[in-house]
C-alpha cells in the first residue's frame, strides 16, 4: 500500500505539535460506544474490547439467518474475512452471536440489547427487527472504515460495554418523490440501504403527480404508459414508471431492510398527468395539456362524476394488493382547485375505500377537514406549531405524522448557497432540522396522538442519486434521531454526526459537509 509521504510527515508529527495548517488531516476519533446515529437509550461502556478477527464466526438460530447473511455481508468487503454462520460457536472461537427470545418488553418489537465482551459480542432481541436494529449500532461501534467495498488492513475492535435500546416512535419515515423527477428501482434500493443504517422503518413512494404517474395499474394501462412517458419529469427531463414487478421486487427489498413501503396516490388535486392519460377523469371531458412545470394545485378529479370513484376503486384495489405494509396514503394535498364542499364529498367517498381493501388510510393533513379521517392518519406539514383543524380530528381518533415543512422537508435548501432545492418553507440547516421535537412541537395535538415522524424529499430540482444524497444527508439522520431516540441533545448529536463522515465518505454518498459540524477525515 502506498501512504503519501505528506501523511507519513503528519503521522510522525508530535501530538504536541500540531501546527496550525495541521487541519488537512485530522485523525478519526476513537470509535467509542456512544457514537451511534440515533442515540441509543443506554450506553454502559466497560471492559476490554472485542477484536473482529479473520477467525471470528456468526452464530445464529435458522429463524435468524437472514439478519445473520446480512451481518456478514456488511462485514465482509472491508475486512476480507469470511464470517461464516454457525449454528453454534465452538467455545473459545470469537463469536458474534445473534439470539431472538423474550428480552423484556419495553425493548418492543424493534429494542435490542448489544454486550461486547473479549471474545464475544451477543446481541439479543425480541424478534428480527430488533435483531437488525442492533446489526446497524454493531456497524457504527466499528471503525469508519468498515464501510469500503474493497479489503483494508487494519485492526477491526469494538468498544466493550453493553447498550439496551429501542425506538421512542413506531412510525420513522422517508420519502422519495417519483412523481416530479422519476428515480429507478436501484436508486430506490440504494436509498432503502442509506436510510436503514439510521433505523428508518418507513419509505413512503409518492407515485403520482401533476407531471407523470409512476406505477402501473392494469385497469387502466395508460395511466403509467402516457404518464410514465419520457419527458414526463420536471422540465421534461426524465419520464419513467415502475412495473408491478418492480415495485413488488421493491417491497421485498425494503422488507430485508424491516422498512415497510408506503405507496402514495395524490387525489383529488395534483392529478394532471391522470387526466393527461383519462380525460373523462375531467369534469368537461377534454383531456389537460401535460404538464412539467413546478405549479401546485390546478388539477381537480370531478367530484360529481361516478367514473372518478370507479377509478379510485381500481387503482386502491391493485395498489393495496402489491402492498403488504398496513398503510396506503391517498394525498389530499393543496386541493385549491376542488371546493371545499367537494373536498369533503370526495373523501366522504374515498377514505372508506382504502378500509375496503383492507388498509388504514394515510393522507396531507388537509385530510384531517374531513369528519371520515378520524381513522386515518394524517402528515402534518405545515409551518405552524398548533392546527385547529388537526386538533379536532385528533380528538376524534386521527394520528399524526410530524413532518413540518420548515423543519423535516429534505427538499429545502440548506442555506441560500445550496444549489439545488426550494426554499419556499425556509432554510434548513442541520442544526434547524434536528431542534425540535416532534411529540411537542404542535401545542394542541397531544404526544400521544402523534405515530412519528417522517422526512419527505420532494423532486421538483432533483435529477440525480447524487441531488437525493446531497440533501437528504446528513438532515435525514437529525429527523431518524428524532424518531428513534429518546434523549435530544445537540451538542452530542453534532460530534457523533462529525465522526459519521468518514463512514458516508467511505460509502461514496454526497452528503452535504455542513459547516455547523466539525466533520472528521
Ligand atoms: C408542497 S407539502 C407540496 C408538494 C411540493 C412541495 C415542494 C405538500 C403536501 N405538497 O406538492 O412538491 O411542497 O416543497
Amino acid at each position: 500500500m502506498r501512504v503519501p509521504l505528506a501523511a507519513l510527515l503528519v503521522l510522525a508529527l508530535p501530538l504536541t505539535a500540531a501546527p496550525a495548517a495541521a487541519s488537512a488531516v485530522t485523525a478519526p476519533p476513537p470509535v467509542t460506544l456512544g457514537s451511534v446515529i440515533p442515540a441509543p437509550v443506554e450506553v454502559h461502556p466497560g471492559g476490554p474490547d472485542f477484536r473482529l478477527t479473520s477467525g471470528t464466526v456468526i452464530a445464529a438460530p435458522a429463524s435468524a439467518l437472514d439478519v445473520a447473511r446480512r451481518l456478514a455481508e456488511a462485514l465482509r468487503p472491508a475486512t476480507g474475512y469470511a464470517l461464516p454462520i454457525v449454528a453454534h460457536a465452538p467455545g473459545g472461537t470469537p463469536v458474534i452471536s445473534l439470539a431472538t427470545g423474550p428480552v423484556g418488553a419495553r425493548l418492543g418489537t424493534e429494542g435490542y440489547r448489544l454486550g461486547v465482551r473479549r471474545s464475544e459480542i451477543s446481541l439479543r432481541a425480541n424478534g428480527n427487527a430488533g435483531l437488525f436494529a442492533g446489526v446497524q449500532t454493531l456497524r457504527q461501534l466499528l471503525p469508519a472504515a468498515i464501510d469500503a467495498s474493497t479489503p483494508r488492513h487494519q485492526r477491526w475492535t469494538v468498544p466493550g460495554g453493553d447498550i439496551v435500546d429501542y425506538p421512542r416512535f413506531a412510525y420513522r419515515g422517508a420519502m422519495l418523490d417519483e412523481a416530479r423527477h422519476f428515480h429507478s428501482p436501484d436508486e430506490i434500493k440504494r436509498y432503502l440501504d442509506e436510510i436503514s443504517r439510521f433505523k428508518v422503518n418507513y419509505l413512503h413512494l409518492h407515485l403520482a403527480d401533476d407531471q407523470g404517474w409512476r406505477i402501473q395499474i392494469d385497469s387502466w394501462p395508460r395511466l403509467a404508459q402516457v404518464g410514465g412517458a419520457p419527458g414526463t419529469g420536471v422540465d421534461g427531463v426524465g419520464g419513467g414508471y415502475l412495473t408491478k414487478a418492480q415495485y413488488r421486487d421493491l417491497v421485498r427489498y425494503a422488507a430485508d431492510r424491516y422498512i415497510t413501503i408506503v405507496p402514495e396516490i395524490d387525489m383529488p388535486g395534483h392529478v394532471n398527468a391522470a387526466q393527461v392519460a383519462y380525460p373523462e377523469l375531467t369534469c368537461d371531458g377534454v383531456a389537460p395539456p401535460p404538464r412539467t412545470d413546478t405549479d401546485v394545485g390546478y388539477s381537480s378529479l370531478c367530484i360529481g362524476k361516478e367514473i372518478t370513484y370507479r377509478f379510485v376503486d381500481d387503482v386502491l384495489r391493485e395498489l393495496a394488493a402489491m402492498t403488504p405494509g398496513p398503510y396506503i396514503h391517498i394525498g389530499g394535498d393543496e386541493a385549491q382547485a376542488t371546493s371545499p364542499a367537494d373536498y369533503l364529498t370526495f373523501e366522504r367517498r374515498v377514505l372508506p375505500l382504502v378500509a375496503k381493501y383492507g388498509k388504514t388510510a394515510y393522507g396531507w393533513h388537509d385530510i384531517a377537514a374531513a369528519p371520515a379521517a378520524s381513522a386515518a392518519i394524517a402528515q402534518y406539514w405545515g409551518l405552524d406549531t398548533s392546527n385547529a383543524t388537526l386538533a379536532a380530528a385528533v380528538r376524534r381518533g386521527t394520528r399524526v405524522v410530524m413532518s413540518p415543512a420548515n423543519l423535516a422537508y429534505l427538499d429545502q435548501k440548506y442555506n441560500p448557497e445550496t444549489p439545488i432545492g426550494l426554499d419556499w418553507a425556509g432554510y434548513i440547516e442541520v442544526q434547524t432540522a434536528y431542534d425540535w421535537d416532534p411529540g411537542t412541537l404542535l401545542s394542541d395535538v397531544p404526544a400521544k396522538a402523534v405515530l412519528g415522524v417522517e422526512a419527505p424529499l420532494w423532486s421538483e430540482t432533483l435529477r440525480k442519486m447524487a441531488d437525493i444524497e446531497f440533501l437528504a444527508f446528513p438532515r435525514l439522520a437529525a429527523i431518524a434521531e428524532l424518531g428513534w431516540s429518546s434523549s435530544h441533545d445537540w451538542a452530542s448529536f453534532r460530534s457523533r454526526l462529525g465522526a459519521y463522515g468518514p463512514r458516508w465518505a467511505e460509502q461514496g454518498v454526497n452528503f452535504y459537509r455542513s459547516t455547523q459540524i466539525d466533520w472528521a477525515r
